[in-house]
């Protein structure tokens, strides 16, 4: 066996949730399905966040919805979906034969709709590893009523998904100095995890028409340009809260970057914007990390995660 060094084990857990590796999908940046199939083996993934899921079909905002800025991009999708019941008939069948792991994202307008979703997943397959509880998608009409910016609010949308009777993440803002307080009320109403974090509220200005561009005015800007605010937060949320898994999520563009969100404290990491720019992204950062571990003698994730903190 001489010259054959040990393979790194990328295993994580997320709460409950024992992943082969820490590489996942962001959400809405994956489909609702098996679309990126053609590209890499979804199974190879830790797991295949999906597109935000109303109980209800929604066709979203007007468009234009997605704007390049520098290092990043812009976007105003507005929650469009297919609503839960035609996912679980028409997407989800598609992307659980690939043997991924799935994790269903939900959002709603009111609490009541928040519980909604969650009922209609409550007969999923267990393809479905867990719910990811969107609390902070920018792009909603009222935004001064956005879940994600109320303790009490989150608290009660974590809740209301207990109905899916599955392990639930609690998707969180980083339009909010109190990120930390958030974590721990959505922790406090049973979320197992955090995600960390959203979309950072943002507008782009046309200057010959000098009108906002995005249909919407506002979008939430992603991708390398928000990724020192979203280590940030992550670094901010493990700090308070040092036993809480956190995902963390916002600019993830190589292996390099996803260490860097392991060293502050995420279990693992989603691949969002990258994968517009190439579908291939999460696989490529997936196999780079190993590359990454191996060459340092880091035989497992532990090893990273949270160091940064000394
Ligand atoms: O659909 C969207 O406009 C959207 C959502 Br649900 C979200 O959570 N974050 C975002 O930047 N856009």
């Amino acid at each position: 066996m001489r010259g054959r060094r040990p393979a790194v084990d990328l295993t994580t857990r997320v709460g409950s949730v024992v992943l082969p590796n820490p590489v996942l999908t962001a959400s809405g940046t994956a489909g609702y399905g098996h679309e990126l199939a053609d590209y890499l083996d979804l199974d190879s993934l830790g797991a295949v966040v999906v597109k935000s899921l109303h109980a209800e079909p929604w066709e979203g905002n007007p468009a234009p919805r997605v704007h390049a800025t520098p290092a990043g991009m812009l976007n105003s999708v507005g929650l469009q979906g297919p609503g839960v019941e035609v996912w679980l008939t028409h997407d989800l069948p598609a992307l659980a034969a690939t043997g991924a792991r799935v994790v269903a994202s939900i959002w709603g307008r009111t609490v009541d709709e928040f519980a909604r979703a969650a009922e209609l997943l409550a007969d999923a397959p267990p393809e479905v590893v867990a719910v990811e509880v969107n609390a902070s998608c920018p792009n909603l009409e009222d935004r001064r009523a956005l879940f994600a910016h109320s303790t009490v609010a989150t608290a009660a949308v974590v809740d209301a998904a207990a109905a899916a009777g599955r392990p639930r993440w609690a998707k969180l803002s980083p339009n909010t100095p109190e990120l930390p307080e958030m974590a721990a009320a959505a922790v406090s109403a049973g979320a197992e995890a955090v995600t960390v974090a959203n979309t950072l509220l943002g507008m782009v200005i046309d200057t010959e028409s000098r009108r906002p561009l995005l249909g919407a005015g506002r979008g939430g800007l992603s991708g390398p340009a928000i990724r020192p605010v979203a280590v940030r937060a992550v670094f901010d949320t493990r700090e308070a809260l040092p036993e809480v898994p956190i995902i963390g999520v916002g600019g993830v563009a190589s292996a390099e970057d996803a260490v860097e969100f392991l060293l502050a404290g995420a279990s693992a990491v989603q691949v969002g914007t990258a994968t517009f720019a190439d579908p291939r992204a999460p696989a490529r950062i997936l196999r780079d990390l190993g590359r990454w571990c191996d060459r340092r003698g880091v035989a497992a994730l532990d090893e990273l995660i949270g160091v940064a903190h000394g």
